[in-house]
């Protein structure tokens, strides 16, 4: 029987390729669990032992069972070897813990539901964009957009330095949603370090393979 921990969740989700890109920036192989939230209850009941709430991601390894993506992605940081991803100076990782809540409080909200479900995911079903829906996103959407702005202006990474960290693991997924829409474009237009950031986020091998 495999050892590896385990994924549950399906590859689409951006929290799922949160914890996918945290395993594979520290070297670790994993397997991923196939259950969709979005499919009928009944089909999924087993999933509610592994995640009270039924959403994705979770993760067992060996005796060891977790979810939420935030508590998720810090254990795997600091139980496992390999590089470390979460600053050890106390300012820098509360300006990780800082980007990694905007993207969950505004980004995830605005950047996914609100503006790339609309112009992507809705019209491959034959749905027409709700107009209304994005434009009432465009605030939090560029807001969050302009904080990660200004927090990388002295670094080539979000919490501001040079060492990749979970909070860019967090914003990719997320990144790779909004830059498919007009608006994403043009909000990366108006944020040239954010794009170069991005730039070099889609040559890492992680994001190559589990969010591109
Ligand atoms: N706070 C949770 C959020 C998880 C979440 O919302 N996942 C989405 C997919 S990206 C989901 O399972 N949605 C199903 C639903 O809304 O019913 C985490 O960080 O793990």
């Amino acid at each position: 029987m495999s050892n590896l921990p385990q994924v549950y969740g399906k590859d689409f989700s951006v929290y799922v390729q949160v914890v996918r890109l945290t395993l594979a920036e520290k070297g670790i192989e994993h397997q991923l669990v196939e259950v969709n939230p979005f499919d009928s209850i009944d089909s999924r009941l087993w999933y509610f032992d592994i995640h009270p709430f039924g959403r994705m991601p979770a993760f067992i390894h060996n005796d060891v069972r977790l979810y939420e993506s935030e508590a998720i992605a810090r254990y795997i940081d600091e139980a496992y070897d390999g590089p470390i991803l979460q600053p050890g100076n106390a300012l820098a990782r509360a300006r990780m813990t800082q980007a990694i809540s905007i993207l969950q409080s505004y980004a995830y909200l605005s950047w996914v539901w609100g503006i790339y479900m609309h112009r992507i995911e809705r019209p491959k079903k034959g749905l027409l964009p709700d107009k209304q829906k994005i434009a009432s996103s465009l605030p939090d959407a560029r807001a969050a957009m302009k904080a990660l702005s200004e927090m990388m202006s002295h670094g080539e990474f979000l919490a501001g330095g040079d060492q990749l960290t979970l909070a860019d693991l967090f914003c990719a997924p997320m990144m790779n949603c909004l830059d498919t829409t007009p608006e994403g474009i043009e909000m990366l237009g108006d944020h040239q370090n954010m794009a170069r950031w991005w730039d070099r986020m889609r040559k890492r091998a992680s994001v190559k393979r589990f969010v591109l």
